[in-house]
């Protein structure tokens, strides 16, 4: 009875190194498991599904694979993802899981995040998200020629890296009240999110616990829920 739980492996083609170990773990590690959760930010960037190449049909193809071995696979959106569709989803037979979820683990129930929605001082990103998550604001970035969409979005990620220098570090993590709202509202005493880049588990009150997931750059990481509990696994890349 294992879960894993993975996010922000920011895939791209830029880094062969990140897409080999998760091929890696998708053929050593993953086919034990009986789920497969993947928590946002799967991938560094996303501008349709019809937009995919060889690199993106290799990772579907591999997570397939993985789900017709008998591993039921769910993915979330991150902010960087989350126009990843239908299409990609039945190709790497996964089943789309909204942000945030409640899941059960040993029946207790455990929300699952992405983390972003968590980030409530990050007012200029909370800005961006209302923009590119508008459902009409979408459906006409799609619409566009894909040489549109790539240039407006390599200028967003652009600005985004220069603004991201700016940026103090506490606004970018979660707000305790973020985390109290999640847990409060859906009766839970864990909560499961990425995004923040700081992996760790930590307890908080009344038997509370968040769990962060880890990025993969140097390392990857890992979360295991299995009848011992929760273990969070780091390995290098
Ligand atoms: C994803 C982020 C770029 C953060 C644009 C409407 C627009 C969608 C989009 C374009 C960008 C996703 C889809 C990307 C996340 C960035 C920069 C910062 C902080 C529109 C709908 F422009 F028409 F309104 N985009 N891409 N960022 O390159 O994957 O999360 S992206
Ligand atoms: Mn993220």
């Amino acid at each position: 009875m294992r879960s894993l739980f993975i996010s922000d492996l920011h895939l791209t083609p830029g880094r062969p190194d990140i897409t080999r170990a998760f091929l890696r773990f998708l053929e050593q590690d993953a086919p034990t498991a009986r789920q497969l959760y993947i928590l946002g930010d799967f991938f560094e960037y996303w501008i349709g599904d019809d937009v995919m190449d060889e690199f993106h049909l290799q990772i579907a193809g591999a997570l397939r694979r993985l789900s017709e071995h008998g591993v039921s696979i769910s993915f979330m959106h991150g902010n960087r993802d989350f126009l990843v569709g239908e299409r990609f989803c039945q190709l790497a037979g996964c089943t789309a899981l909204p942000d945030p979820s409640v899941i059960l683990l040993a029946k207790e129930p455990v929300v699952l995040m992405h983390g972003d929605s968590l980030c409530t001082l990050d007012t200029s990103y909370i800005r961006f998200r209302k923009v590119v998550r508008n459902p009409l604001i979408q459906k006409l970035f799609l619409s566009f020629p894909k040489r549109m969409r790539r240039k407006l979005a390599d200028r967003l990620r652009e600005k985004s890296m220069s603004a991201a220098r700016e940026k103090t570090e506490p606004s970018m993590d979660v707000t305790p009240e973020a985390v109290t709202d999640a847990l409060t509202q859906y009766q839970s005493k864990t909560l499961i999110h990425g995004h923040t880049h700081k992996p760790a588990i930590h307890d908080l009150e009344d038997g509370q616990q968040r769990i962060v997931l880890g990025d993969w750059d140097t390392y990857g990481w890992v979360l295991e829920h299995n009848p011992n509990g929760f273990d969070l696994k780091k390995f290098t890349i």
